[in-house]
């Protein structure tokens, strides 16, 4: 398989790390985001939404990451549920962390760490995503209260996509050590079979970084 993606993508970074835990074999197909590699008209002719991640399985290609978690999970019989209605929790929090939660991160982190000075937005915009942040992170606290991992007993899919920006070094709004469930679920996380930091698993492609 092939994955196409760059170290800060935490969208690529939560493929890559289901890949790495299943132990499927795949290459990385590094895209030099910050100068234009998801505009070309090779990648749009891959994926005409213009994003990584995109993983490509012999005559299948797929993108947005849940879509791809749910077809490694398919694949495999592993981290995607149990029964219908386990598979069915895992979407729901898939489709929660898309909207809520790293939707509001991953833009966050962008903006405050990877945009030009220049185009830095104004202070009141990093406040409203931070509020967001702290209002998603409530919930997804609240539910790790008494659970070692999102949906059932062991971890899934729910758990990859979810935790997928918030091993970065960069600010992201949220403060691990100020949400000790959520904490602790990461270290949960950090010792499963195949981890590795994001910047370990894919090359940084960052100018100057
Ligand atoms: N919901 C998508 C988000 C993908 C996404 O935002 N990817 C970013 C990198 S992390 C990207 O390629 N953005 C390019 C763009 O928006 O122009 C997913 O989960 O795959």
């Amino acid at each position: 398989m092939q994955l196409y993606g760059f170290g800060e993508s935490g969208n690529a970074f939560k493929v890559a790390l289901a890949l790495r835990h299943l132990g499927l074999d795949w290459t990385l197909q590094t895209v030099d985001f910050f100068n234009g590699g998801t505009r070309t008209p090779e990648f749009l002719d891959l994926n005409p939404m213009g994003e990584v991640p995109v993983l490509v399985d012999g005559e299948t290609v797929l993108t947005q990451s849940g879509a791809i978690l749910d077809y490694l999970g398919s694949k495999t019989g592993r981290l995607g549920g149990r029964s219908a209605a386990e598979r069915r929790e895992i979407l729901r929090w898939l489709f929660w962390d898309n909207h809520k939660f790293t939707g509001n991160i991953a833009t966050f982190r962008f903006q405050a760490n990877f945009l030009p000075e220049e185009r830095r937005p104004d202070a009141a915009v990093l406040d409203f995503l931070a509020a967001r942040i702290r209002a998603a992170t409530r919930v997804l606290a609240a539910h790790l209260q008494g659970r070692d991992w999102i949906v059932g007993d062991g971890p899934s899919i729910a758990d990859l996509s979810c935790c997928g920006y918030l091993f970065y070094p960069e600010p992201h709004g949220l403060v691990r050590a100020d949400w000790p469930d959520l904490d602790a679920w990461l270290d949960r996380i950090a010792a499963l079979p195949g981890f590795a930091h994001p910047y370990d698993v894919m090359p940084r492609v960052f100018p100057g970084a």
